[in-house]
């Protein structure tokens, strides 16, 4: 199928849930979690960084890391991908977003109904009480990360502040997941945009929104695992524009 088909069914469509990853930031100039990084963090895995365990063994490591993340996020803009999403939000009242990413550009660009999956990236926690706030940044770690930083302690009880995100092996946010398999099987279509689909649960609302009768379209520069209804094959920035202006010439 084609973009002009693709467009065809999601004007039809009265429903429509949107999964985004990491793709949709790559024009943004953010790094994605499994493409190529390049730099200081090359040498490390983001599955590596991105749990409780490195978080308790190498606090100044992972803290330096998100650091850097936040550095990265704040100086990125969102792109047209992100607003052809608002324009969809706009659209369609029966609209869910759903996002694996932390880096908020979705609430930047205007998007309301947003499920954040994975928590934000721009607010802390303390390991210790829980208590959150927002994150402090240091842009000019953008361009010169360093590889350690001590996190800061928390005012109420001492202990060391974490990214108020979900690492590998924590469970998500009370009921955001629930949420998400809600709108995925009510939705007629499921828009996968940006994602490899490799993390669970997210991933498997693609399956689940298939089960119960969506369509799905999948907007990605690598061909999607799984058998999907229609892959859009290449960037988000050059696709969600056309696709979402052919659907409703906004
Ligand atoms: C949980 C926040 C239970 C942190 C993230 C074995 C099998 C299956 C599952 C598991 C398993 N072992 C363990 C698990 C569970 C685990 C998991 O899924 N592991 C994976 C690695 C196998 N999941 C968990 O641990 C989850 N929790 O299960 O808890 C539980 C229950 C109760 C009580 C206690 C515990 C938590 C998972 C959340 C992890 N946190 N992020 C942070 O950001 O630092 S996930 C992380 O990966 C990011 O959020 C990222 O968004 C996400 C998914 O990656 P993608 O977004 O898909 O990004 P990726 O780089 O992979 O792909 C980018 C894609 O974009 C590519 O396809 C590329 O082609 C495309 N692209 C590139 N450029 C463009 C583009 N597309 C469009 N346009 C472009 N320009
Ligand atoms: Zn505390």
């Amino acid at each position: 199928m084609s973009l002009e088909q693709a467009t065809i069914v999601l004007r039809a469509a009265r429903a429509v849930a949107v999964l985004t990853g990491a793709g949709i930031s790559a024009d943004s100039g953010l790094p994605t979690f499994r493409g190529a990084r390049g730099g200081l963090w090359e040498r490390f895995r983001p599955e590596s960084l991105a749990t409780p365990e490195a978080f308790a063994r190498d606090p100044a490591l992972v803290w330096a890391w998100y650091q850097w993340r936040r550095a990265l996020a704040a100086r990125a803009q969102p792109n047209p991908a992100h607003f052809a999403l608002v324009t969809l939000e706009r659209a369609i009242p029966a609209f869910t977003l759903v996002t694996q990413n932390v880096d908020g550009l979705h609430r930047r660009a205007g998007s309301e109904r947003v499920i954040a999956l994975h928590g934000e990236l721009m607010r802390d926690r303390c390991s210790g009480c829980g208590r959150e706030s927002a994150a402090t940044v240091a842009p000019e770690l953008a361009d010169a990360p360093r590889e350690r930083i001590d996190p800061p302690r928390c005012a109420d009880c001492g202990a060391p502040l974490r990214p108020a995100v979900v690492w590998f092996g924590e469970a998500l946010p009370d009921g955001a997941m629930e949420r998400a398999a809600e709108a995925a099987a009510l939705a007629e279509v499921l828009l996968v945009v940006g994602t490899s689909q490799v993390v669970y649960p997210a991933a498997s609302l693609v399956p689940l929104a298939r089960r119960a009768g969506a369509r799905v379209i999948v907007v990605n520069p690598e061909q999607s695992p799984g058998d999907v209804d229609l892959q859009l094959t290449g960037r988000a920035a050059d696709l969600l524009p056309p696709l979402v202006h052919g659907a409703f010439g906004a």
